[in-house]
């Protein structure tokens, strides 16, 4: 269709942070995106872009050191830092003293956006959920880390949100994408009840579940979605909202529906085959206009 002619719920409406007269950047919240390796540098932009496109007031960017400069071309409103990588390219154990200092006195981190799974940066991950405080919005090759081991995901106090497309969730969980597609409200709860978590299944009609057993199954989105980096800037949007200071299932929930809308609004001047993620971040603006 070319034109959007969705009901926006009150219930979505409602949860949109105001921003008032009198504030300033450090109102909306400072938020670090921990992701990238040599060959996925797009990644860590697009969630780190999508951060500030969604209202954060500060976002920074860690990557690994070899990645800095390439970073710091591309992205001109994001600060960028860098972690230790020894010129490998991605980040290893070395990494970790510079990223826990990166992340010290952020609101909320998002990790794993184009960060390669293997075992170290398994034991990376493991370090960052021990060491930061915050919540944490773990997306892609950092959920992949958690595939490599699970149990990261015990002992641990913050809030934390996984947002997989069915291919990682079946990883997670050591069954097939089918499976999950078969059922996705029941992995979706099944999951955020055996560890605790809030999960963001995407995909078509993405549903979101909660520890409290709520669901939420948006509405909003379409295939035209399905492209590189799309998935990338959802981390951004709910990492912001958090940030913002929602509550971590009400940024989830108007995290996707946001991500969603921009995407149909991308489609309607792109077309389904032709949106790539970056016209999806350039319509968050305009969907969360719509939402205002
Ligand atoms: P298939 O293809 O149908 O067999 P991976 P990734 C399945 C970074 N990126 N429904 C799919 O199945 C990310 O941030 C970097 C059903 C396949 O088996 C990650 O860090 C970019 N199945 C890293 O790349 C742009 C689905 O899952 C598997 C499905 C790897 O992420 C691209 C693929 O999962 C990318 O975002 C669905 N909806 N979606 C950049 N420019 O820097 C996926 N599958 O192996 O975790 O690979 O998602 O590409
Ligand atoms: P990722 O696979 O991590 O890049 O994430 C893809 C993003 O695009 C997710 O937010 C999906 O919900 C969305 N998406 C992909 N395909 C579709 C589709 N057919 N309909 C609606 N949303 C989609
Ligand atoms: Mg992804």
């Amino acid at each position: 269709s070319n034109n959007i002619n969705i009901k926006i719920d009150d219930s979505i409406k409602k949860l949109l942070p105001r921003r008032s007269r009198d504030s300033h950047k450090g109102t909306y919240g400072r938020v670090a995106v921990i992701g990238g390796s040599r060959g996925m540098v797009g990644a860590p932009y697009l969630t780190s872009m999508a951060a500030l496109r969604t209202g954060t007031g500060l976002v920074y960017s860690i990557v690994p050191k070899s990645l800095e400069n390439i970073m710091s071309i591309k992205l001109t409103e994001v600060i960028v830092k860098s972690a230790e990588d020894k010129n490998k390219g991605y980040f290893t154990k070395d990494s970790l003293s510079d990223i826990l200092e990166g992340i010290e006195g952020m609101d909320a981190i998002a990790i794993g956006p184009g960060i390669g799974a293997d075992k170290e940066r398994t034991y990376l991950t493991e370090e960052i959920i021990n060491n930061y405080k915050g919540p944490i919005v773990i997306d892609a090759d950092g959920i992949n880390c958690l595939s490599i081991n699970p149990d990261i995901l015990y002992k641990r106090d913050q809030p934390i949100i996984i947002t997989p497309h069915p291919g990682e969730l079946g990883r997670f969980l050591g069954i097939s994408t089918k499976e999950i597609q078969e059922n996705r409200i029941y992995y979706s709860k099944y999951t955020s009840e055996k560890y605790n978590i809030i999960v963001a299944l995407k995909g078509a009609n993405t549903v979101v579940a909660s520890p409290k057993n709520e669901i939420y199954i948006n509405a909003t989105g379409n295939p035209g979605m399905a492209t590189a980096g799309s998935g990338d800037l959802l981390t951004g949007i709910i990492a912001s909202f958090i940030g913002q200071g929602l509550i971590p299932i009400d940024a989830a929930k108007l995290g996707v529906f946001c991500h969603g809308l921009a995407g149909d609004l991308a489609s309607i001047y792109k077309g389904e085959h032709g949106v790539i993620a970056t016209d999806i971040l350039e319509n968050i603006p305009y969907s969360i206009k719509k939402i205002q």
